[in-house]
């Protein structure tokens, strides 16, 4: 069914939207999981979505949202309440400023990416050095060497983490089973100026309100894993979307770099990012990178150590919520502070708060097991 609608302001579900024709979310109508997913995905409120392709059974549709294509059945597009904008066709690029102007509503809008093409197929200064490719590496507990550093590699999927990880890792990797999940994680070693660091590349997740055994990982090991330095790996073509699980890993940890990665493809795309007003907004360093070809690793790593090591002033960017979501925050928060007791394996106590407030049942379930195994061990006071 064509739809003429010629009164952009009335509200229709995205599921009565014809192919092609780019409209705007108003709002969602699911709660809880159901609309965290669909926020995590990238169909938040103002973002420009148009469908694209219809399955033959005409179920699910495929719509360009966020600078990326995302397939969606019927009931949940019924859910996702839109308005259409005649005037405007979607090109398939995300409208990052407005999540860059929330983060720093006194940044200036508009964005700039100052490399230019030919840099990224220029071979770098190369300081890594090759490891001996026969190192037993099986998460770390037979490693003879013993890595000073620890780094997960995070990020949506397909962002470019494993181009990262094999380009810094070489032949120095494993790959295996992540305990107790049949899902396979790798890691590797990489050397730089010295320094040795157990690199390991997570599975994609788009937000730590795991929904599969691959993000039930990525978020374990970010949350529970305590490494010494996460790098959520960023896709600069759709950074808009990339960026609530940066955010998410900000109010886990301090100890984070944002590798804004694929910027030949933002580059081509006529895509320019503020890259040092980004860093100022989030308060953790931005590196832009080409993975595939090995294009901006070694400011990577120079930032990776400089932060591990502490001498890297970092200032994450913290969200607040609503007063009601903070009251109870901070009721809760110096109990749970006080139960905790510093376990480094454990998240900080307004993150396990907020979490206990979304109720996300296997988080919820994960953290019991490590409050206990915690106060096994006799890391926590009673
Ligand atoms: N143009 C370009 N392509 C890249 C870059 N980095 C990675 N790619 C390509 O992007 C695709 C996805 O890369 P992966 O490294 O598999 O992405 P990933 O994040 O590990 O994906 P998942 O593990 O599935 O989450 C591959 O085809 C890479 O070659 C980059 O900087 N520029
Ligand atoms: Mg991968």
């Amino acid at each position: 069914m064509a739809l003429e609608k010629t009164d952009s302001a009335e509200e229709i579900p995205l599921s009565s939207v014809s192919l092609h024709v780019t409209c705007r979310i108003r709002r969602l109508a699911s709660r809880d999981q159901a609309r965290q997913r669909l926020l995590h995905i990238g169909f938040a409120p103002t973002a420009q979505v148009t469908p694209i392709r219809r399955s033959p059974a005409g179920d699910p549709t495929a719509y360009s949202v966020s600078g990326a294509v995302v397939a969606l059945r019927k009931e949940q597009a019924d859910e996702i309440i839109v308005t259409v904008n005649p005037q405007r066709s979607d090109t398939g690029l995300s409208s990052d400023d407005d999540i860059l102007t929330h983060l720093s509503p006194h940044s200036n809008p508009t964005f700039f990416c100052p490399m230019k093409p030919y840099l990224f197929n220029k071979p770098t200064n190369c300081t890594r050095t090759r490891i001996p490719c026969s190192l037993p590496l099986i998460m770390g507990s037979r490693s003879k060497l013993n890595p000073k550093y620890t780094v997960a590699l995070a990020g949506n999927p397909n962002t470019g983490k494993s181009a990262l990880f094999n380009a810094l890792t070489g032949l120095n990797q494993h790959t295996g089973n992540w305990p107790g999940k049949t899902v396979a994680v790798a890691e590797g070693l990489s050397m730089h100026n010295g320094t040795l660091f157990r690199l390991i590349d997570l599975p994609g997740t788009y937000s730590l309100l795991a929904s599969s055994k691959e993000e039930e990982v990525a978020r374990d090991v970010i949350c529970f894993g305590n490494p010494d330095v996460t790098v959520v790996v960023t896709d600069a073509t759709c950074l808009k979307r990339n960026l609530n699980l940066v955010m998410e890993v900000l109010e886990i940890t301090s100890k984070a770099v944002v590798a804004l990665n694929l910027v030949d493809e933002a580059y081509r795309k006529k895509i320019s990012i503020d890259i040092r007003g980004l860093s100022s907004s989030l308060g953790v360093p931005v590196i832009p990178t080409v993975a595939r070809q090995g294009w901006g690793l070694e400011k990577l790593m120079d930032t990776v150590q400089a932060v591990a090591d502490g001498h890297h002033r970092q200032n994450p960017f913290y969200p607040t919520y609503h007063e009601d979501v903070e009251k109870v925050v901070s009721l809760i928060e110096p109990w749970i502070e006080k139960t905790i007791h510093g376990n480094p394996y454990l998240p900080p106590a307004r993150w396990i708060a907020l979490r206990l407030l979304d109720g996300d049942p296997g988080l919820i379930e994960e953290l019991f097991k490590r409050f206990q195994k915690a106060s096994s061990e006799g890391g926590m006071s009673a």
